[in-house]
């Protein structure tokens, strides 16, 4: 066993609290395309070009095929050993919160074959970005389920709210949104009362998610990083073990059992 894994596992036994933030680098052996990694989703479109709300007002049936297609892309993924080790240790013992800066559903996906239950508390994951697939009223904020087709990219194409006829949009944060306050307040809650932060697959650049590991910091606590790849996060981190985290995370996270067969 690797040096880091090693530390990295004493001191999540030795951990109290512990809150986990979840970067799209989890999901990327899912199948799931990550933002910045070569291949990423930014490599190939501007995040200014459809993740904003200007681009939203200039171009909303750009952005709606965007979403469209990710959301195609996103139907036929799984959660990988790794969303499902971090639901067994989230269901397996006290005192842990998950925070995910991704939108695909998986961890909620992966509680609810760990905890063989229909559907885990629905606090859990912490989705500080949204959910891709919800679909939100861009005047009135009403919350649907995402639109399953999109007849069209022109204006009277696009799906539009059944209360009050405005667009909607997908139920995501762009950038320069706000965050949901209250989901942020208790993220940050859970980083500042935990004594780890576990942070996998994020290139902590994109704020304010990724200041939840230096709100543990801050607070004392300590910061166990995987990754494929170093990150700014690196050099303050405990541990950083590099490495996929669908083989790294069952081996770290052993303790809360082996994976389940697929139900
Ligand atoms: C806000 C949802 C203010 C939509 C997303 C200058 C400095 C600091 C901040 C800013 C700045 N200029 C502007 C800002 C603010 C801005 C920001 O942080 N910009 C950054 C880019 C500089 N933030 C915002 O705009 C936020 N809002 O600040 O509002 C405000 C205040 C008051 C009132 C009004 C407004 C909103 C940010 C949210 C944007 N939405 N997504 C969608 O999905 O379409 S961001 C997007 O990036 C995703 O959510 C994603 O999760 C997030 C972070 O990316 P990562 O998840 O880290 O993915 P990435 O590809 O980057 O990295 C993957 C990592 O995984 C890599 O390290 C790779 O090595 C690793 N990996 C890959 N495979 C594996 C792996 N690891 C392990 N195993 C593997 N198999
Ligand atoms: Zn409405």
């Amino acid at each position: 066993m690797s040096r880091e894994l090693e530390r990295a596992r004493e001191a999540i036994a030795a951990a109290d609290g512990i809150v986990v933030l979840t970067g799209s680098g989890i999901s990327a052996e899912s199948g799931v395309p990550t933002f910045r990694d070569a291949g990423g989703l930014w490599r190939s479109y501007r995040p200014e070009d459809l993740a904003t709300p200007e681009a939203f007002a200039r171009a909303p049936g750009d952005v709606w095929a965007w979403y469209h297609q990710r959301r195609s892309q996103l139907a036929g993924c799984r959660p990988n050993a790794g969303h499902r080790a971090l639901a067994r240790l989230a269901l397996g013992r006290p005192g842990v919160t998950l925070v995910t800066q991704n939108v695909d559903g998986l961890h909620h996906e992966a509680a609810r074959i760990e905890a063989r239950s229909k559907d885990p508390s629905p606090a859990f994951p912490f989705e500080l970005h949204g959910a891709l697939h919800r679909d939100r009223c861009s005047r009135c904020a009403r919350r649907t389920p995402a639109v399953t087709e999109l007849r069209g990219e022109e204006l009277e194409d696009l799906p539009r709210c059944e209360d009050c006829g405005a667009l909607l949009r997908p139920d995501v944060v762009w950038f320069g949104e706000m965050l949901d306050v209250d989901t942020l307040e208790r993220s940050f809650a859970a980083a500042r009362a935990a004594d780890l932060c576990l942070v996998v697959g994020t290139s902590a650049v994109v704020h304010p998610a990724a200041s939840v590991p230096f709100a543990t910091m801050a607070a004392g606590g300590r910061v166990i990083e995987v990754n494929l790849e170093r990150t700014p996060l690196s050099s303050g981190a405990h541990a950083t073990v590099l490495g996929p985290a669908s083989r790294i995370l069952p081996d770290l996270l052993s303790a809360w059992g082996a994976s389940a067969q697929d139900p």
